[in-house]
């Protein structure tokens, strides 16, 4: 009823009454976290597993490589011998961040920018040159089988890595799903629905934000009035938290600490990975449309790679030797992956139709034999 027709008198509300109804009922807090500035010099202690060289020199590596996995696909897709690719560069220390905190036994769902993390979790090279290549061959990886492939639909994987979770749960498994999606996903009900069920269920996921400040064109001001894209874990009762993206260290050591609470049976966990995509949204995309080259020139000073580098060479735990070693071996690994995604065969016309359904439709049936038949099979 409208108050206006109310005809109960409302009881008096005493001082006495006023007092014991709460003003506040919630606050919250997003803790940010970062172990190296841009320039690589150590703000605070450095977590424990940021003290042995062997394990900086590994997250090193692994960013070159994805750095380097990324040019060359790039140099493919602008020579005609790849499709459409989304480059990481800039970006790298998320994925990297993230794959090399988890477990064999967890299971990864990337988004499109991820592939530094495949790599690490042993996608091989020539396998993402097919996927990009547009050969689902690429998505039937040879290790880690139950990784789900690249999700280009944005962030529609969300609501799967609740599923695998609660799989986790009902089988008991120590093992965690880990979600990684962009700022632009934030938005969608997709992932508001996988974090309020994530959190209902106390389910072992764990969802990173892959921050790059843009979706396509749109920056993240105009994506939410929100301070933070951590906080959106708060109404779904999930603790969230920022950290510097562009600092491989912090972002491993807040994605360990999310997976083990996690694995303990602690329940989610959110992390926004504050970064910056430096290159076109797609090759798709000329990005000097709509932000300005200034912009994106400060940007390179914050950049993971030579943030790391900077450390180690000033640490006495990297020289030119290493580094002209390292950049020989990765350029090797990615071109000779090239050239084996080059020499591949393309698949014939009935992969187009084989794998999507268990039984084939009948007018796909129709389809697939003329198919076959304009191919000469
Ligand atoms: C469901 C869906 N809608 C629209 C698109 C087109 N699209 C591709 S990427 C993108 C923006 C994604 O932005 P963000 O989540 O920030 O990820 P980023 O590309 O920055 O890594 C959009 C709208 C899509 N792939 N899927
Ligand atoms: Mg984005």
């Amino acid at each position: 009823m409208p108050p206006s027709e109310t005809t109960e008198e409302l009881p008096e509300i005493t001082e006495a009454r006023r007092a014991a109804i709460p003003t506040a009922v919630a606050r919250f807090e997003i803790r940010y976290s970062r172990f190296l500035d841009p320039k690589g010099n150590a703000v605070r202690p450095l977590p424990g597993f940021a003290h042995d060289r062997g394990q900086l020199v590994a997250l090193y590596r692994a960013m070159v490589l994805a750095r380097r996995f990324d040019a060359k696909a790039v140099a493919l897709q602008r020579t005609g011998r790849l499709g459409t690719f989304a480059s990481a560069l800039g970006q790298e220390a998320v994925p990297i961040g993230v794959a090399s905190a988890m477990q064999a036994e967890d299971v990864l769902l990337p988004s499109f920018r991820e592939h530094g993390a495949q790599l690490w979790r042993g996608v091989s090279p020539l396998e993402l040159f097919l996927f990009w290549g547009g050969d689902e061959r690429g998505s039937d990886f040879a290790e880690t089988r139950e990784d789900f492939p690249v999700c280009v639909p944005v962030g529609t994987h969300a609501p799967h890595a609740v599923g695998v979770a609660l799989a986790f749960k009902l089988r008991r498994e120590k093992r965690v799903a880990v979600c990684v999606f962009g700022d632009g996903a934030t938005s969608k009900g997709d992932v508001a629905e996988a974090l309020n069920v994530a959190g209902v269920w106390q389910l072992p996921v764990v969802f990173v934000i892959n921050n790059n400040r843009w979706a396509i064109s749109l920056p993240v001001v105009q994506q939410t009035a929100a301070e933070t894209l951590a906080q959106k874990a708060i109404a779904a009762g999930i603790e969230g938290e920022q950290v510097d993206g562009n600092d491989v260290i912090a972002v491993h050591e807040a994605v360990e600490r999310a997976l083990a609470k996690a694995r303990a049976g602690g329940g989610p966990h959110l992390i926004e990975a504050l970064t910056y995509r430096l290159g076109d949204h797609t090759t798709a995309d000329d990005a000097s449309r709509y932000r300005n080259g200034p912009e994106v020139s400060a940007r390179w000073a914050e950049e993971p790679i030579a943030r790391l580098r900077n450390y180690l060479v000033a640490g006495g735990m990297w020289g030119k030797a290493d580094e002209e070693r390292l950049l020989s071996e990765v350029t090797l690994t990615i071109e000779r992956a090239a050239e084996i995604y080059l020499a591949t065969p393309p698949q014939g016309p009935k992969a187009m139709f084989d794998f999507t359904y268990e039984r084939l439709p009948k007018d796909l049936v129709e389809q697939r034999q003329a198919a076959l038949d304009l191919a000469g099979q």
